[in-house]
Order: C-alpha cells, then sequence, then structure tokens
C-alpha cells in the first residue's frame, strides 16, 4: 500500500552515567578519583534518499530510539557514544511535529542529511568534583536524559509532469505506455486510488517523472470524490498534463474547465501552471468527427490548430503546439504548450507528446 502520510515518535539517547572510582594502585594509598565521564547519547537524523519512494516502512505508531551512551569508567576512561539513528526518507518528505502541526523542515535532495534531535549528554565522572574540601568525591553525575519529539511525516511526490483528468479517461493507461510504471486499469472510475510515479525516458540518457494520480470530478477540492487527498500529491508538480477524454459522456468544455478550475482553486500556484493538453482515446472517434471535436476544442481555448511542427505530431489529426518554445525561448505560460489528440491503446501522438512534455520539463529545469 502507498503510505503518505505517517506519525511517529522519536527519541535520542540519554547519556550514560559518570563514573564514581578511586585510583588503586599498589603502594598508592587512598588514591584520588579517576571514575570517567558517561558517553553521549545518540541523535536523531533524517537523510533523504532516492532509493526509497514511499513512507511505507514506517510502521503505525512507531517509535525509534536512539542508543543511550555507555556508562563512564575508572581509569579516567569516558563510556562510549551512543550510535546514531537515521531515519531515512525519500526525496519530497516533509518533517511536521505533530503536536503543533509546524512543518519543521523539507527533506528534498538526494543524500542529504539533517540532525534532527541531540542526544543527551553524558554524565561527569567523579574526577571532576574533586575539590580543597572533598579530596574523594563518592558523586558522579547521571547522563542527561534524550528527548522525544512526536512527529508527522508527509510525502508530497515532487514529479515533473502530473496527469490530471476526470476518472476513467486513460490516465493510467498513458502512464503505463510511456513509462515503467504498472498501474491498474479498468474500465471504470475511480480505479486508480493512489497516486504512481512512472520513469519517461527519453533516448538513453534522458528522462523526466510523470505522476498518476486519482481522476478528479467537480467540487474535488471541497473534498468530493477522493478528495483533495491527490490533488496535494502534484503540489509541487510544475506542468500539468490535462487528460480530456474525446469519447466521454462528458462534453470536452466540461472537463477542461472543471479540470482547471478545481487545481486553481486547490492552489493559487498550481493553477498557474506550465500545461498542456492530452485529448485521449482518438481511436475510438471517426475521423471527421476527431477534426471537429479538436478544432472546436481549439477554437474555445481561442487557439489555431499549427500546420507544420518540430515534433512529429500525427498530421492526419488537428493539434496545435506553441513550437517556438524550444529550451531558449520563452512561451506563453497562459496557453497551453500543446494540445493534440491521442491514443494510448493506437500509439497516435504518443512518441510526439514525450518530446513535447520533455521540452516543456527542459525549459522549467532552466
Ligand atoms: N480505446 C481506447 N481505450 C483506452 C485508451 N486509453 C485508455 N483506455 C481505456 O479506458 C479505460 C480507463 O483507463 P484508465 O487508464 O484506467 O483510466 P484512468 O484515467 O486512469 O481512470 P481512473 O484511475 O479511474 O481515474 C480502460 O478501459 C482503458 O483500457 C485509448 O487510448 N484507447
Ligand atoms: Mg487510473
Amino acid at each position: 500500500m502507498f503510505t503518505d502520510s505517517v506519525e511517529l515518535t522519536v527519541s535520542s539517547g540519554k547519556g550514560g552515567q559518570g563514573c564514581v572510582s578511586f585510583r588503586r594502585e599498589k603502594f598508592v594509598v587512598n588514591g584520588g578519583p579517576n571514575g570517567g565521564d558517561g558517553g553521549k547519547g545518540g541523535d536523531i537524523w533524517f537523510k533523504c534518499d532516492n532509493n526509497t519512494h514511499t513512507l511505507s516502512h514506517f510502521q503505525k505508531k512507531m517509535h525509534i530510539k536512539a542508543d543511550g551512551g555507555a556508562p563512564g569508567e575508572s581509569s579516567n576512561m569516558a563510556g562510549k557514544s551512543g550510535l546514531k539513528k537515521v531515519v531515512i526518507v525519500p526525496p519530497g518528505t516533509q518533517v511536521i511535529d505533530a503536536e503543533t502541526d509546524e512543518v519543521l523542515f523539507d527533506m528534498l535532495i538526494d543524500g542529504e542529511e539533517v540532525k534532527f534531535i541531540e542526544g543527551g549528554k553524558g554524565g561527569l565522572g567523579n574526577v571532576h568534583f574533586k575539590s580543597s574540601t572533598n579530596q574523594r568525591p563518592t558523586y558522579a553525575q547521571p547522563g542527561q536524559k534524550g528527548q522525544t519529539r512526536k512527529i508527522k511525516l508527509d510525502l508530497k511526490l515532487i514529479a515533473d509532469v502530473g496527469l490530471v483528468g476526470f476518472p476513467n479517461v486513460g490516465k493510467s493507461t498513458l502512464i503505463s505506455t510511456v513509462s515503467n510504471a504498472r498501474p491498474e486499469i479498468a474500465n471504470y472510475e475511480f480505479t486508480t486510488l493512489t497516486p504512481k510515479l512512472g520513469q519517461v525516458n527519453i533516448g538513453d540518457f534522458e528522462s523526466f517523472i510523470m505522476a498518476d494520480i486519482p481522476g478528479i470530478i467537480g467540487g474535488a477540492h471541497e473534498g468530493k470524490g477522493l478528495g483533495i487527498e491527490f490533488l496535494r500529491h502534484i503540489e509541487r508538480t510544475k506542468i500539468l498534463l490535462f487528460m480530456v477524454d474525446l469519447a466521454s459522456y462528458r462534453d470536452l468544455k466540461e472537463q477542461i474547465e472543471t479540470l482547471k478550475n478545481e487545481v486553481a482553486s486547490f492552489s493559487e500556484k498550481l493553477g498557474e501552471s506550465k500545461y498542456a493538453i492530452a485529448l485521449t482515446r482518438a481511436d475510438v472517434v471517426p475521423a471527421e468527427e476527431i477534426d471537429v471535436l479538436v478544432n472546436g476544442f481549439l477554437e474555445l481555448l481561442g487557439l489555431q490548430a499549427t500546420q507544420d511542427s518540430k515534433l512529429d505530431f500525427d498530421a492526419s489529426m488537428p493539434y496545435f503546439i506553441q513550437d517556438n518554445a524550444d529550451a531558449t525561448l520563452g512561451f506563453d505560460k497562459t496557453l497551453p504548450y500543446f494540445v493534440a489528440p491521442i491514443s494510448s491503446a493506437a500509439n497516435k501522438n504518443i512518441e510526439p507528446l514525450k518530446h513535447a512534455l520533455f521540452n516543456l520539463v527542459q525549459v522549467d529545469r532552466k
């Protein structure tokens, strides 16, 4: 199961007890104090690891504890420090104080390590308490207690491209066609219940990450359907691919307007993301009808079909692309980068779609 929010308790280690002891050697009577200090308790750290993608390795109500420091020993020997505990989380994890709901920090970069709570200090051994009035102190400090914090981990997927569409429009089919993700696909609404990430390879060396999220319906930002939970997952996604079903009982205008509206109501920033539109299941609709539907849709958006593009969009169907928007030129962010009919089933416009999305990703990475 995909887990995207867990609560846990973390405790740093207790410091080791300081030692009470006295020098004991041949010919030395009543030797002085030589009790060593206790070791420091283990710290709690967080580490960001690209090889982890979910929070499912954390069990419910888990308590993660670092080791305590060892007690000091005689002959001024300090106790060993407790081992630190490193909590491994995937990139995109927010660490939140469970009591105040304050976001403490974000773990974003692979390999990044953050010290969260310090282990307790070790207690001082009796050697520190010798004074002119007390040559043989029988007292040593106890180790300092470790700290305990209740925290919540929230994972927000970081994908380059998020798929946004009504249920059953073919989002999961597309991601399974272009990436290594294998989500469940079925002919009913709300098949996808949890977000899935897939890596889309471009040639041998380049790639981007696509996120399939559950379908959105009107009122989603107020909790309708599967609620806002899933929009949360693409909150940080910079590019949205709106998927509008040519063969749906909902007309195209209703679909795109609802989707854009839901996204913008959920988050202003997400509403301003760069975007493109795929008109799905083009294989189901007869060619003449595609012409009418796509041209009508473009008109609705105030656009005209592109005649010739650098990307190999299928010329037998109308489409639109801001072709000047290569990596160097800017483009109009308020308009879709492209609008194209596609078919995952018949492999129509799938390659050009991948490359066009990759163009956008590159514009964004720059
Ligand atoms: N003919 C045709 N059918 C398609 C195409 N893409 C998807 N489908 C079918 O459409 C149905 C829904 O596909 P999914 O990929 O599960 O749709 P989804 O958008 O992920 O749906 P939810 O997860 O419920 O939001 C399935 O029966 C698919 O086989 C396509 O290009 N052509
Ligand atoms: Mg799906």
